[in-house]
């Protein structure tokens, strides 16, 4: 049946009516449901080994454009929506954006699944269907406010598979039932799966407070995802929320290994779990339990298990790395304690040093240990972070496991971060080197023949024009903020997190504002663009958020200084704003310590946009150096390995850079008069003082340097042909970043799929 046939037999037998008599919130749903069957009616890819992705988080974004695009039927689509006079534009908008991850390592995930399908590799997801996903951020009185984002519609892209498991926890069993998301491959007419657990009956309201009886659990396992940093009851949902992911999600591959035809003595020939950080890494002992429950021997069974499992690490952050009481694991899956023990017992034997056990002497269980030992590969997701794995946070097992680490740097999927997001730099590229970059995005390397195309730089330059003053119009008409279109704009978005080093980003903005004040203007108005969620329970982070909001007013209210100065924090920073906000960027803010940021992903989407990093020599910012030359990229601060050594001598002394009076200028802003009338006093002088007396992640030890940069970058800016070439070099060189490299090095050095 033709495609405007069928949508205006499905608008009539759902709504009674057609297309053209629907609202938008009926087109939405009847596109949906359109996509949704188109999607699985494709068949999954052939099978040799198959993958099962393991997150806690999948940060997916808006579904409906990307599948859209995925299935060919976004043109056609868009065609018949215009001829009735409606945009499509305003429809995919009506779609809520499913909040099911934190950040990066979530969001990753999404792309990842994106390019497995494309690829047309068997990949499928194993996650949870949190209900309320991340909370949705408020701004009330300058800080953040939390309050739950119930995401899941009546209509929403989860099927109902009406396949349930039963999980066994201490004292009671749970039924996990089963949703699937449909993936669909762009260009590969396969699709794969997101599978989502659930409970059976989840609670109808959101829930506050926190305790831990059998009924509690049964209806609100699934109700929220724990922030990055989390309190200690949280801590606790979260191991039931892990044994309840894992044990399902062990449960369906064996189920689908049996319905394959297959033994479960033939795991590791048919299947390969990718464990996506620490969160799902029960999953081992789990398939140990259940493939010992299939008759196999332990030994047999922890082979089994070591051929088939795999882990990434996605942080050296000491507070991130997951150790579970072996109490916890007592309560929650008593059976997994004595597989727990043997594993350690084993590693022991072999083993004497204590640094690479599984139970330390505290009786903390270390996941990332597990997964190391009883998993065949290990890898850092850029090279500086695989480096660093190797030499010093991993080093004992890289001594005795060599051959098991590898690196593999992230990426994007440019479907999404490019072809869906920036149409009009899309269509640019288009016309200079036609559309294969579209299926392979290294060929945007052609688009180096137009470095002194003057046709082609004006063309860049008005495109970004064009995008920022969309961003603008958006901004308004959402948050009311009203921004300078003409002028720079600086952004950094990505969760708040110290060693991110948003507080930096504020003390250069404290730095312009006392310049301005003083008659000293800046080279050329400059905004200065947010976003970021602060996890509940991370105090100091809701101190930063409060100080860049405190800026943000105080900067709103001076006729003086906003004509050349702006700060704007975008409310509910999410993928769907980080889609309007990274086409329309100038300058990317990439500052956090080096050594910290594992990779970073954020910096790959802006690089592609035809934006220019100003970063520190960390995570994937390195290899983004190497990749466009000193001249398009704006690098400062202190070096990786220098960072930790003074943590390893505990060197650091914020005070003495502190009385420079270069800084102390900057830090004391925080508990200026002007300030202080603004906002609240023990945030801001709990802040200032943690600055100058911890500054834990060394925001003072590169603020110079920062600041020098970023005055050198905002001056280039002003010759526009120059810029124009710096863009061009990025956006050229973005394409080792796509997803699909990072894939298929996955399949030729680990999942060998087929
Ligand atoms: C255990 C719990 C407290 C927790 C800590 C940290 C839960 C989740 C996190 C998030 C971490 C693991 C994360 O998101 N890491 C990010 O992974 C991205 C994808 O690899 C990287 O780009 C990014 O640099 C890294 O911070």
């Amino acid at each position: 049946m033709e495609l405007k046939e069928r949508f205006w037999q499905l608008t009539q037998e759902r709504f009674g009516r057609a297309p053209d008599q629907c609202d938008d919130g009926q087109l939405y749903e009847g596109l949906l449901l359109l996509t949704q069957q188109m999607a699985q009616s494709l068949p999954a890819p052939d099978s040799g080994r198959k993958l099962y992705y393991f997150s806690a988080e999948f940060l997916m974004g808006k579904l409906l454009s990307n599948n859209l695009l995925a299935l060919g039927l976004y043109d056609p689509v868009k065609k018949i929506l215009s001829d009735l006079g409606r945009d499509l534009g305003i429809i995919e908008s009506m779609e809520p954006e499913p909040s099911l991850g934190n950040g990066g390592l979530g969001r990753l995930a999404a792309c990842f699944l994106d390019s497995i399908a494309a690829l047309g590799l068997p990949g499928d997801g194993v996650g949870l269907n949190y209900h309320y996903g991340l909370f949705r951020q408020k701004f009330v009185h300058n800080k953040q406010a939390e309050e739950p984002d119930p995401w899941i519609q009546p209509d929403s892209w989860l099927i109902a598979t009406g396949r349930t498991f039963s999980v066994p926890f201490g004292g009671f069993d749970l039924t996990a039932v089963l949703y699937d998301i449909v993936v669909p491959g762009a260009g590969s007419g396969c699709a794969n799966r997101l599978h989502l657990f659930d409970v059976e009956r989840p609670a109808p309201q959101p829930w506050v407070g926190i305790s831990f009886d059998k009924e509690d659990i049964a209806h609100r396992l699934t109700s929220f995802l724990y922030p990055d940093d989390s309190d200690e009851a949280g801590r606790r949902l979260r191991v039931y929320q892990q044994y309840f992911m894992v044990s399902a999600g062990a449960q369906l591959i064996l189920t689908e290994l049996e319905e394959r035809g297959f033994s479960p003595r033939q795991l590791s020939d048919h299947v390969v779990i990718q464990i996506n950080d620490t969160h799902p890494s029960m999953v081992i002992p789990e398939l140990i339990r259940l493939l010992t429950d299939r008759g196999l021997s332990m030994d047999e069974a922890i082979d089994q298990v070591s051929r088939t499992c795999a882990y990434t690490n996605h942080t050296i952050l000491a507070e991130a790395l997951e150790k579970w009481p072996l109490s916890f694991l007592q309560d929650v899956a008593p059976q997994l304690v004595p597989i727990i023990q043997e594993l350690d017992r084993r590693v022991r034997e072999d083993h004497p040093d204590p640094r690479v056990a599984i139970l330390d002497s505290q009786g903390l269980v270390h996941m990332a240990h597990m997964d190391i030992h009883y998993g065949f590969s290990v890898n850092g997701v850029a090279a500086l972070h695989t480096q660093i794995l190797k030499e010093s946070e991993l080093k004992p097992f890289y001594d005795l496991y060599p051959q098991k680490f590898n690196n593999k740097t992230n990426g994007i999927t440019f479907r999404r971060w490019l072809e869906a997001c920036n149409p009009s730099l899309a269509g640019l590229i288009d016309q200079c080197i036609g559309g294969g970059w579209r299926k392979d995005p290294r060929q945007l390397e052609d688009l180096l023949n137009f470095g002194d195309d003057p046709a082609v730089l004006e063309r860049l330059l008005a495109i970004k024009q064009d995008n920022k003053n969309q961003l603008c119009r958006l901004l308004w008409a959402e948050q009311s903020i009203a921004l300078d279109p003409q002028s720079i704009f600086d952004i950094q978005i990505k969760r708040l997190h110290e060693y991110k080093r948003q507080q930096m980003n504020a003390l250069y903005i404290i730095r312009k504002y006392l310049d301005i004040k003083a008659g000293r203007l800046p080279q050329r108005p400059v905004s200065v663009l947010f976003g970021a969620k602060a996890a509940p329970a991370y105090t100091m982070a809701k101190h930063i958020i409060h100080l860049i909001l405190c800026l943000q007013q105080l900067i709103e209210r001076d006729p003086q200084v906003r004509p050349w100065l702006r700060v704007a924090m975008v409310e509910n920073y999410n993928v769907t704003w980080a889609e309007r906000l990274i086409p329309a960027c100038d300058i990317s803010e990439q500052i956090s310590l080096a050594s910290k940021e594992a990779s970073g992903t954020g910096n790959m989407k802006f690089m592609a946009n035809g934006a220019v990093t100003l970063g520190t020599m960390d995570g994937a910012n390195v290899e983004i150096a190497q990749l466009v030359g000193p001249e398009n990229i704006y690098t400062f601060g202190v070096q990786s390995g220098q960072v930790i050594q003074m943590y390893d001598e505990g060197s650091y002394r914020p005070l003495d850079l502190y009385h420079r009076p270069s800084i102390e200028e900057l830090v004391d802003f925080l508990v200026s008069p002007e300030l202080l009338s603004i906002g609240d006093p023990a945030c801001l002088s709990a802040l200032w003082n943690d600055m100058k007396c911890k500054d834990w992640f060394m925001a003072l030890l590169d603020t110079e340097d920062y600041i020098a940069a970023r005055d050198q970058c905002v001056g280039d800016y002003g010759d526009r042909q120059g810029w124009a070439k710096k863009m061009l070099v990025n956006i050229a060189r973005s394409g080792y970043f796509s997803a699909d490299r990072t894939i298929q090095e996955y399949d030729q050095d680990i999942w060998r799929l087929k």
